[in-house]
Order: structure tokens, then C-alpha cells, then sequence
């Protein structure tokens, strides 16, 4: 039965499923959504998921949103090391990715929405929300970069889902500007994940490609 998963390219949160799904070996087939023309809101993609967010898996009657849920889905199916290695490590895993969704990514898309989809729909920046994203991006990334001093990945020896979830922002840090730059550890972290795992790398192109293709179509570059 084939796992189909759809979304957009230039989505950090499709990255992270394509990514996960490559990483582990497994096939999926990707259901192109635009985001840029609002494919995400039509009557049949609300049926799939009524909040209007990509990406969403689909296999067989089984249909799953949020990208955390779609690779725990993937991990499972072939007992994956990404979800750790033991049954500590896996707690270990599940805890910084709960937290890469309530308390790190949240900040990097609202500065996201502000720096950049904003920007291209011709707004300008609200400061009172960029400097709150800034600020508890700084907090947090402090506590990773502590984290980080003496380890090379997230959780244990190897990369898992939460090395994935919580390198999600690096994917527009060149648009965002978020200040992970400031964090020696954490910015070599994220770069040791980009030159060792391919899959990692080759969502960056075509999250990067997609981007720039749509921003210098309306005149935006960076
Ligand atoms: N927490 C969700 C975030 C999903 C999300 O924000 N998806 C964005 C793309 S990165 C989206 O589909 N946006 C469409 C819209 O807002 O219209 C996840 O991790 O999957």
C-alpha cells in the first residue's frame, strides 16, 4: 500500500517528514499542495485535515497530521533507531519533541510569518512580535547550546526525530535572520546534521529552491 504525504516543498514541516521518510529508507509518494495559492484550504485538503496545514500523511484509511506524528508513524513501522535506541531514549526523544513544538519552533514561525510571508504580502513587521520571538528564541537556543556543549546530537550517539524537529528552523534561518548564529554549539550542530546526512541536505535545496522561486517572483530577495 503506498504512503502518500502532501505538502509543499518550500514547507519546513514537509522537510521534516520527507527528510525522516528518506533517512529511514522508506517510500512515500508526495501529493504536491501549493501553499503559495492556498491549496491547503480547499474543501477536499480540509477533509484531510481541517486546520489547514501540511504535511498530511495518507495510507490506506490511516491519515495522519503533523509532521512529529508522521515520523513517529514511520519510525514505528520499521522499529527505526531515530526514535531512539531504548525505551529511555525514546522517552529522551519524545520529550525534547513535544518541546520543539510548544516551546522553539513556535518562535521561529512567527518570526517566519512576520520576516517573510508577510514581507511578501507586502506588510510590514510588527516589532512587538519580533522582538517576543527573539527573545524566546534566544532563551531557549541558550539552554540548547549548554546542551549541545558536549554532545553531537540531541538524544544518545545518533541522530533521531528530535535532532529533525529541532533543526526545522534552520531550514529559513537565511530568511528569518533568527539569531541561532549567536550559539556557537547549536549553529555547529545543525551544520554537522546538513554536511552528514544527505537527506537533510537534499531538502535544504529544494526547500531553498522553492522559496527563492517564489519570493524573486515577488521581487523579494535575500
Ligand atoms: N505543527 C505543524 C505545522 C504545520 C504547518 O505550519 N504547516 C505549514 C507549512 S510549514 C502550512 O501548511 N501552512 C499552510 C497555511 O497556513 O495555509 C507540523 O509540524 O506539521
Amino acid at each position: 500500500m503506498s504512503i502518500k504525504i502532501y505538502g509543499d516543498l518550500g514547507s519546513g514541516s514537509l522537510r521534516r517528514a520527507l527528510a525522516a521518510a528518506k533517512i529511514m529508507g522508506i517510500e512515500i509518494e508526495r501529493v504536491n499542495v501549493d501553499l503559495f495559492k492556498g491549496e491547503s484550504h480547499t474543501p477536499e485538503f480540509l477533509r484531510l485535515n481541517p486546520h489547514g496545514l501540511t504535511p498530511v500523511l495518507q495510507e490506506g484509511d490511516t491519515t495522519i497530521w503533523e509532521a512529529s506524528a508522521i515520523n513517529i508513524y514511520l519510525a514505528d513501522k520499521i522499529s527505526s533507531p531515530l526514535l531512539g535506541k531504548t525505551s529511555k531514549e525514546r522517552y529522551e526523544v519524545l520529550q525534547w519533541m513535544f518541546w520543539s513544538g510548544e516551546q522553539w519552533r513556535i518562535f521561529s514561525t512567527l518570526l517566519f510569518n512576520e520576516r517573510v510571508a508577510g514581507r511578501a504580502m507586502g506588510q510590514s513587521e510588527d516589532a512587538s512580535i519580533v522582538n517576543l520571538t527573539l527573545k524566546n528564541i534566544r532563551s531557549a537556543a541558550q539552554v540548547l547550546d549548554a546542551h549541545l556543549a558536549e554532545r553531537r546530537f540531541i538524544v544518545g550517539d545518533q541522530l533521531t526525530l528530535a535532532d529533525i524537529d529541532i533543526a526545522a528552523p534552520f531550514s529559513q534561518v537565511h530568511r528569518t535572520k533568527a539569531p541561532f548564529v549567536e550559539f556557537p554549539n547549536l549553529w555547529a550542530w545543525q551544520q554537522r546534521i546538513l554536511d552528514t546526512v544527505p537527506a537533510w541536505a537534499e531538502t535544504k535545496c529544494d526547500l531553498d529552491d522553492r522559496m527563492n522561486a517564489f519570493l524573486t517572483g515577488v521581487g523579494i530577495t535575500y
